[in-house]
């Protein structure tokens, strides 16, 4: 089933590959994408409804569900599905709720204070995929945190079913969120409607949001050419397993294939120092995916995944730290021991009892992270994701004197004498009044 690598047998070169992945830039749709922003930029809200047609086909009156609409969709859905969304909703809102810490001040000479306070981006846009993959648990992902950040405008926008409308359980999410408007735009004409803004859609100051190969691309392309940012790149899912003897192979393989499940492209890799696990997480899989109803997308998956074995698990470590995984799961005794080794990893699951889908959910965390090694450098959707930190600072006459020597010498160094007289008219206007003029 995963195919086996040595640790100990893979030069630097070898390594390097195979924690490569996502290196399809999707060039061949570019232009096409292109076309599609072009379209909605210069024929707005008349592009957005022929693309409604001719890629959801569905003929819309009308480009958004309004208050009504969400609400009885909302309520169409059972209650123990309403139950579940609003037990994730709330402990998605305590985690992030912590987020919003307030600064110290700090006076970094007598008289001269400085601070930082969060304001939120004024406009945001979430996109919500649609069609077969579904996720109303990525509306509150990204709704909770936006919410929080107080954010004035939160335009959402996902694809419009066959019938022109949203799935019932995307409403009730939009419902828990206070969300008044849904748009029914989809792909990388939603991305557009964002960034340019039409006749219905506002302009968004920042976009978030998973979504397919169009989507990412439109994100990539709206992020280099205007003044939408978005939230990071987006590759396709993956998880990282570090497993050994005191791992239990059936909850591994079932972690291995939650990921797998997501797509095609999706990859899940297990790195352990026991071969005899790889044998028993190989038996489970093989059973376990004979009963999934999404199997062929888990096992195109799986065959484009591995695993790699492993001296012990600080080597399993290091290449956790060098495949820097969206998803990390340490389903080992020692987790303990192990956890302040990490250095690259999106979100991390410890212990046995700690699955992914517990993230994905219902658990608190932000299930919105980096993928294809951007977890080096980037942190998943937070609070922080939703707002900028502004710096302040207040200079009283006392600092002026304390600090104003040093700007001039500074400022005399880069040869920049405007600057200088900035503090010098200062200075001289202060010991002018002491002077008693
Ligand atoms: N694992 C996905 C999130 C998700 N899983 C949504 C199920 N629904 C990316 O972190
Ligand atoms: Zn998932």
């Amino acid at each position: 089933m995963l195919k086996t690598y040595t640790y100990s047998e893979l030069s630097t070169a070898d390594l390097n590959q195979l924690v490569l992945r996502n290196t399809d830039p999707a060039n061949a749709i570019q232009e096409t994408v292109e076309n599609i922003i072009q379209a909605v930029r210069t024929k707005g809200d008349d592009a957005l409804l022929d693309y409604a047609e001719r890629f959801d086909h569905v003929k819309l009156n009308q480009l958004f569900l309004d208050e009504e609409a969400i609400q009885t969709l909302a309520f169409s859905i059972g209650r123990e599905q309403q139950r579940a969304l609003e037990i994730a909703f709330n402990n998605i809102h305590k985690f992030h709720q912590l987020q919003l810490r307030k600064e110290k001040k700090v006076d970094t000479m007598p008289g001269v204070t400085c601070w930082r306070e969060p304001r939120p981006i004024e406009r945001v846009g979430l996109y919500i995929p649609g069609g077969t993959a579904v996720l109303p648990s990525t509306f509150l992902m990204l709704g909770i945190p936006a919410r929080i950040a107080g954010c004035r405008e939160i335009v959402v926008c996902s694809p419009p079913q066959a019938d022109g409308k949203v799935n019932g359980y995307l409403a009730y999410c939009a419902y828990l969120l206070k969300i008044k408007r849904i748009y029914l735009v989809g792909g990388a004409q939603a991305v557009a409607a964002m960034a340019y803004g039409t006749a219905s859609i506002p302009k968004v100051d920042k976009i978030f949001g998973p979504g397919n190969q169009f989507v990412t691309k439109a994100k990539t392309i709206i992020q280099a050419t205007t003044s939408t940012a978005i939230d990071m790149p987006a590759g396709p899912s993956e998880v990282l397993v570090i497993a050994n003897d005191t791992s239990n192979p059936d909850f591994v393989a079932a972690d291995l294939l939650a990921q797998a499940e997501h797509g095609k492209d999706s990859q899940a890799v297990l790195v352990t120092n026991s071969v005899q696990l790889i044998e028993r997480v190989n038996e489970a899989l093989r059973e376990q995916l004979a009963v999934l109803p999404r199997a062929a997308i888990a096992e195109v998956a799986i065959s484009n995944s591995y695993a790699m074995l492993c001296g012990n698990l600080l080597e399993a470590m290091d290449f956790s730290n060098r495949y820097a995984p969206e998803h990390l799961i340490i389903a080992v005794d020692e987790w303990q021991e192990i956890t302040r080794k990490i250095v690259n990893a999106g979100s991390v699951f410890l212990g046995h009892l700690t699955p992914e889908s517990a993230g994905d959910y219902a658990s608190g965390t932000n299930h919105t992270l980096p993928t294809s090694a951007f977890a080096r450098s980037y942190s998943g959707v937070s609070v922080d994701s939703f707002i900028k930190k502004i710096t302040f600072q207040h200079i009283t006459p006392e600092g002026i004197e304390n600090i104003g020597n040093t700007i001039e010498i500074l400022a005399e160094l880069e040869g920049l004498q405007a600057h200088k007289n900035a503090v010098t008219i200062r200075l001289e206007a202060f010991s002018n009044t002491d002077s008693g003029k």
